[in-house]
């Protein structure tokens, strides 16, 4: 069995986690983001009888118990298990493979957990009936097992792909609640963060995405590191988190749905600086942008003078990710192209799907 899953792009984005909830990543605040094609991960996942025992096996290389990757494998399943207890009475098997053309440059965990999600679906409907019913069927659900991999992968479940939220569900500013902590809340606020498809990815056919590789090492700080300092230290950031969910959040939403250009890259382009001011003011000081990624930025500026032709995002790196619609596509990329050589186009897709 064989399962492929698209990698996703944020246009409002994901940077910090539910004091409370830390270790099952809710967010602090929503996330918005586009279903990208052509970005992919392909999971082969073989299960047997056992007692939670992992071998992995990912872009055709061995991953062992002392490397980074096998950790957060280790640290997703051990956190299902938790929940499904059934599951552990099984040995898995992983075999993935990341399609990312050499322009993208770009090692996301986002496909990867939601096609190991999406491979645990597939697996047990048949195996164990009842889990699947009560924890998998569901394609909510599904995407909150993805969540407990890595956060940005919550997104890259939908089906329908396309213009995608990840609710934050619960309310970071009211961490302690109004609930006693019972095994029944526990369920119920740990699947209230949950991700759905907004708009197909036909709903605009025009829309592309383009991918800049400025730079292929690996980054300098990890996001999951990198959020947890900005949330411990940064002064403003509960009021970013308040404007992106309640004034930028519903903004883009309607612009998505509107196909108003104009309004979309305007958000997109405050969400992105929000989230890369942000980490400016993180002690110490977290940067991803080099000089190239603020070349591509003036470029886009420049673009927008007369008539809005494009809008850039960038996540923890410095490669730009730049939306532009049909008729400007030859234009950006000529922009582009005066200062970054490798660039790779695509669109809105699907969400995940069995392959073999
Ligand atoms: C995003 N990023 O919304 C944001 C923008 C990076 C910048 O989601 O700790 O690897 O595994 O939940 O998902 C990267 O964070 O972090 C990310 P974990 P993840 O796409």
């Amino acid at each position: 069995m064989k399962v492929k899953a698209p990698t996703n792009i944020a246009v409002l984005k994901y940077w910090g986690k539910h004091p409370l909830w830390e270790e099952y990543h809710i967010p602090n605040k929503s996330s918005l983001s586009f279903t990208v094609e052509g970005l992919y991960t392909e999971t082969e996942l073989e299960v047997e009888k056992g007692n939670g025992e992992i071998r992995f096996e990912l872009n055709g290389r061995e991953i062992t118990p002392d490397m980074p990757e096998f950790e957060y494998v280790g640290k997703f399943l051990k956190k299902v298990f938790k929940i499904v207890p059934e599951l552990k009475h099984y040995n898995y098997y992983v075999k993935s493979h990341n399609n990312f053309p050499t322009a993208a440059g770009y090692a996301s965990s986002a496909s990867g957990f939601a096609a190991l999600a999406k491979a645990l679906q597939v697996t047990f409907r048949e195996l164990e009936p009842q889990v699947y019913q009560k924890y998998l069927a569901d394609e909510r659900k599904l995407s909150v097992f993805a969540r407990l991999g890595s956060g940005s992968a919550t997104r890259s479940i939908p089906e329908q792909g396309g213009f995608v939220a990840w609710w934050r569900g619960l309310d970071p500013h009211y961490p302690y609640g109004p609930e006693e902590v019972t095994p029944a809340t526990f369920e119920k606020n740990l699947f209230a963060s949950y991700a759905e498809s907004l708009f197909p990815p036909e709903h605009w056919s025009d829309l592309r995405i383009i991918y800049t590789h400025v730079e292929k090492k690996e980054k300098k700080i990890k996001s999951r590191a990198g959020m947890k300092q900005t949330v411990k230290t940064n002064p403003v950031y509960w009021s970013w988190v308040d404007y992106d969910e309640y004034v930028l959040a519903p903004k883009l939403v309607e612009a998505v749905r509107g196909k108003d250009f104009s309004t979309f890259a305007e958000v997109a382009i405050q969400a992105s600086d929000g989230l890369h001011a942000m980490m400016y003011y993180t002690y110490p000081r977290i940067r991803y942008l080099n000089d190239t990624s603020e070349a591509i930025i003036e470029k886009i500026l420049e673009l927008n003078q007369e008539e809005t032709k494009a809008a850039y995002t960038f996540d923890a790196g410095p490669n730009a990710i730049v939306f532009t619609l049909a008729p400007y596509e030859n234009e950006v990329l000529s922009s582009l192209k005066e200062v970054v050589e490798d660039v790779y186009v695509t669109r809105p897709g699907k969400g995940p799907e069995v392959i073999e």
